[in-house]
């Protein structure tokens, strides 16, 4: 039962939030709210930081100088990413240390999209495109939310998505527009990272376990429904612009509403990856494993360097 006292501060919160102020990390906010807002945190930290993976991998391999250069910024950007979204965490006082330790157990969730593989260029295209396409979508709605240091972080990070997405749709109408095989390449990418793509947004909203919650507290503006068809909206006119299909014979338009709507999404698949059995959850937490502990010198490092300037504040 909440304690009587508590009552009084939980209406004047939910009052603050009513009127749309945010809430500030020394403020007052009930323990669920603190929690919640840590959960959803640290797994979209953790995702921009496991999310650098896939993408990564193709450093190396760009076709020309001047694609390696804007891939190799945007990866750089997903970890700056990660490193706003875990201060942000801190403000609500919990070690990073901790979250990153739960990531590395596999204990902690991160975003379903980067256990799969990327086997091909265009799919460079297809993640800038798509995946950050509906983090934009996502993101945006996160800018407004209640809590002010998450809500900031998203303002920052949604314009670095817009070049992201921007480079990725570029990468397919470049393939869409070349040589058959390249025009196939891209297709091939867009049907395996359409579906997943979708599945980003999380749970139909009957079946969201945390959306009325964050709903009423006004961290999530939107349901996981509502930003999925905005983003379904405004990906399929896009495909059509460069030549491409969406992998989806169910889809069609509602003449009424304009929305597009598409076949069922195969949540069996969804709850899969997210129970650690999607195509690269090993291989991904492995990656981060191995990274972590060669760079346990780097850690130690700065630690001597810290531990020797206050040895000598003190003297
Ligand atoms: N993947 O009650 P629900 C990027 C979990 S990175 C995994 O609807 P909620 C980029 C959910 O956590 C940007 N798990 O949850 C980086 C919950 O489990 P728990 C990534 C998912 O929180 C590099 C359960 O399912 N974006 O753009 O109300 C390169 C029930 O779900 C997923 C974010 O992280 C999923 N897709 O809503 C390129 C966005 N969906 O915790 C690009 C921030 C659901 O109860 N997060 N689950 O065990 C959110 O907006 C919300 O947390 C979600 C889920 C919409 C994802």
């Amino acid at each position: 039962m909440t304690p009587v006292d508590d009552s009084a501060r939980i209406a004047a919160f939910e009052a603050r939030i009513a009127a749309g102020e945010t809430i500030e990390p020394k403020d007052w906010m009930p323990e669920r709210y603190r929690k919640q807002l840590v959960r959803m945190m640290s797994q979209h930290a953790h995702s921009e930081v496991v999310g650098m993976l896939p993408e990564g991998n193709w450093i190396t391999r760009a076709p020309s100088l001047r694609r390696k250069i804007s891939l190799l910024a945007k990866v750089q950007d997903e970890a700056g990413h990660g490193l706003y979204i875990y201060c942000g965490t801190e403000t609500l006082g919990v070690d990073r240390d901790d979250l990153i330790g739960q990531l590395l157990a596999g204990t902690a969730k991160y975003s379903s999209i980067f256990n799969y593989p990327t086997l091909t260029w265009a799919d460079m295209g297809a993640i800038g495109w798509l995946v950050d396409g509906a983090a934009i979508v996502n993101q945006t709605a996160l800018a407004k939310a209640s809590y002010g240091p998450y809500a900031r972080a998203m303002i920052r990070i949604c314009k670095e998505e817009n070049f992201h997405k921007r480079q990725g749709y570029e990468i397919m109408a470049t393939l869409a527009a070349g040589t058959s095989a390249q025009k196939e390449m891209a297709q091939d990418a867009l049907n395996r990272w359409w579906w997943p793509s979708l599945m980003m947004f999380g749970p139909s909203d009957k079946d969201s376990p945390n959306s009325a919650e964050l709903l009423r507290w006004k961290v999530k503006q939107k349901g996981n429904d509502e930003l999925r068809q905005r983003f379904i909206n405004l990906t399929v006119p896009q495909a059509t612009a460069i030549g491409l299909t969406l992998p989806d014979p169910a889809l069609r338009q509602n003449a009424e509403s304009g929305d597009w709507i598409t076949g069922p999404i195969d949540w069996a698949e969804f709850m899969q990856v997210i129970s650690g059995n999607g195509p690269m959850n090993r291989e991904r937490l492995a990656a981060r494993n191995k990274a972590h502990d060669e760079g346990a010198w780097v850690r130690d490092a700065a630690e001597a360097y810290a531990a020797k300037h206050a040895a000598r504040r003190v003297a």
